[in-house]
């Protein structure tokens, strides 16, 4: 077997990925990035130990981040940008250990006199024993490729021999990797909490803690969707505190004459410094797939160039961006790998990357310059109309509790009989045409609560409203989720109910990728059972970890529309 990659849902055949990815990862790209994911652990060995001495190094917990984050699907598929970052994180990894020596978090004393501190480094590194009790991804070491896809081989996720263990081992790893996403989206805003990162490395060095029982690890699971809604929380906070509550919008599907930039991912201050550079320029600014939802901030509605949503979720942008003529812009995952057609006009930033494709950094003041996709757009024709017409969007907590008395008096007189979550992800399985027919399929006196690029399965769909509540209400991304938690926590408290699971909401959600792993974690930590996830269930829960979640939480699969549809409806 080259290589085994099993953290997204289309794993081939439902099990795993083992010559090429699905999603167009090499072998080399995925070797380089469980050995980055090494690193990473090994790095968070030494990270909880400077904790527990009061060291706390933000460029780790940074680097940690970002790191987590470049491995979820779709997001970087330069093999370069790996080999770097594992390259740093060694470094990183030695300076820390350093740090954590010197206030005695290793040792066991503090020891603040330089010379003994060096001398003891320089000669002796670590006493023998001590080194012992380390893991082998904290004291591993080597500094040239060849030796990189060596090790590489040895550490991935088939490295863990028992099956319940690497499958809890590797939940809990996904489950961090869109914990991760998340917070940088907060960090990026100057939002962040040390907690979350104490526990994102916490976590992840309990990763190769053999000592570890199974209900230890199912007991870590859980507390990882604790901070999954911290995480959650937090990014909330960053964005209505920085563009205002998400509120009622129309938002335009069509086009106009101008030369345009799409921008597609989840960041929301990278949108904000693209609006503030284009604007006055002639160039029009849309969204893609998962950006749509920052139409619903008032802060950005004062952008006269900002001008609507192009296309669909992430899985059509091969024939959209073909369609779209001008540059486009990636913030963040999904980025399938770009046709010769239009690479030329695909631009990175943050964690994505791809390699031939231009990529923006920011300067040292957090600010990107996209003067270059700005100056490539006036170059470029308009985008081809490939749709008209408006969505609607714009109903996260704020807005829906605004509106609450009329849900509440809606729900009370029977108008509206039960609200289907239908938050998660698309993607090209053609088996998601379900959600399509679900959400078509649906009692006229449901409402489809949704977030994350799930909707573009029914949101153009003409479902109507209920006395005026249109039966999709879209919340935002998939991050906004939270939102949707807020809101059944709300109803529960309105309708004075003991237990989240006695309101009338059904759970069927789509996942495909990482971010939807630390939602599913984060709706269980708040207590919510009989979750159906879907397409098919992740191929990373071995049968005993998918029975432990069946039978503490009720999760389940699907099956086909009607019978689900009427097992929802009891
Ligand atoms: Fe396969 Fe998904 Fe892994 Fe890509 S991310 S290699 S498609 S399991
Ligand atoms: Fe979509 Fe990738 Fe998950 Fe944020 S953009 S939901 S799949």
């Amino acid at each position: 077997m080259s290589m085994f990659c099993y953290q997204c849902q289309e794993a081939a055949g439902c099990k795993g990925c083992t010559v090429r990815g699905v999603c167009g990862k090499t072998e080399d790209l995925a070797k380089a990035q469980d050995l980055l994911i090494y690193v990473l652990k090994g790095i968070a060995v030494y990270s909880v130990k400077g904790r527990e001495v009061g060291v706390i190094n933000k460029e780790v917990d940074k680097f940690i981040m970002e790191g987590l984050f470049a491995t979820i699907t779709n997001a970087n598929f330069d093999r370069n940008v790996f080999i770097e970052r594992i390259k740093k994180g060694l470094r990183l990894r030695e300076e820390l250990k350093r740090q954590v020596i010197k206030a005695g978090g290793i040792l066991g004393e503090s020891n603040s006199n330089e010379n003994w501190l060096n001398k003891m480094l320089s000669f002796v590194g670590l006493k023998k024993e001590e080194e012992s009790k380390l893991p082998d991804a904290a004291t591993w070491f080597a500094d040239n490729v060849e030796e990189f896809n060596t090790k590489a081989d040895t550490v991935g996720v088939l490295a863990t021999q028992n099956e319940d263990v690497r499958s809890l081992r590797e939940l809990i790893t996904y489950g961090l990797k869109g914990l991760a996403a998340y917070v940088k989206h907060a960090v990026h805003l100057g939002y962040d909490s040390d907690e979350i990162h104490g526990f994102m490395h916490k976590a992840l060095a309990a990763t190769l803690d053999d000592t570890l029982t199974l209900n230890d690890l199912v007991a870590l699971t859980l507390e990882t969707g604790k901070y999954g809604v911290d995480g959650m929380a937090l990014l909330d906070k960053a964005n209505t505190e920085s563009y205002g509550n998400p509120e009622i919008t129309k938002v335009n599907i069509g086009v106009r004459n101008n030369p345009g930039i799409l921008i597609s991912g989840h960041d929301l201050k990278d949108l904000e410094q693209l609006l503030e550079q284009t604007e006055g320029t002639g160039v029009d600014v849309y969204t893609h797939s998962e950006m749509l939802p920052a139409h619903y901030y008032p802060a950005f509605k004062k952008y006269s160039n900002f001008a609507g949503n192009y296309g669909n979720a992430w899985w059509k942008q091969t024939e959209e961006f073909e369609k779209f003529n001008g540059p486009i812009l990636m913030t963040t995952n999904c980025l399938v790998p770009p046709k010769a057609s239009y690479k030329d006009r695909v631009y990175t930033t943050g964690v994505v990357g791809f390699e031939g494709v231009t990529h923006i950094e920011a300067n040292e003041k957090g600010k990107k310059d996209f003067s270059k996709i700005i100056e490539h757009a006036k170059r470029c024709k308009a985008p081809i109309e490939i749709e008209k017409g408006e969505i609607i969007g714009g109903f996260a907590h704020n807005q829906v509790f605004a509106l609450a008395d009329k849900v509440v008096e809606a729900v009370k007189t029977g108008a509206i009989r039960r609200f289907f979550v239908m938050a998660g992800c698309d993607g090209r399985a053609k088996s998601r045409n379900y959600y399509t027919e679900f959400a078509e399929r649906l009692p006229k006196d449901t409402v489809i609560l949704t977030a994350g690029c799930a909707k573009y399965k029914y949101n153009k769909l003409n479902l109507g409203d209920i006395g005026g509540i249109p039966r999709v209400l879209d919340a935002g991304q998939c991050n906004d989720s939270y939102s949707l938690a807020l809101i059944a926590l709300k109803l529960k408290e309105v309708f004075e109910l003991e237990d989240v699971n006695e309101l009338p909401i059904s759970y069927n959600i789509a996942w495909y990728e990482q971010k939807a792993v630390i939602v599913l974690l984060a709706l269980l930590h708040l207590g919510v059972k009989n979750i159906h996830l879907g397409p098919t269930l992740p191929a990373f829960l071995s049968p005993n970890v998918a029975k432990v979640l069946v039978d503490n939480f009720g999760i389940g699969g699907i099956t086909n529309v009607d019978d689900d549809i009427k097992m929802f409806l009891g």
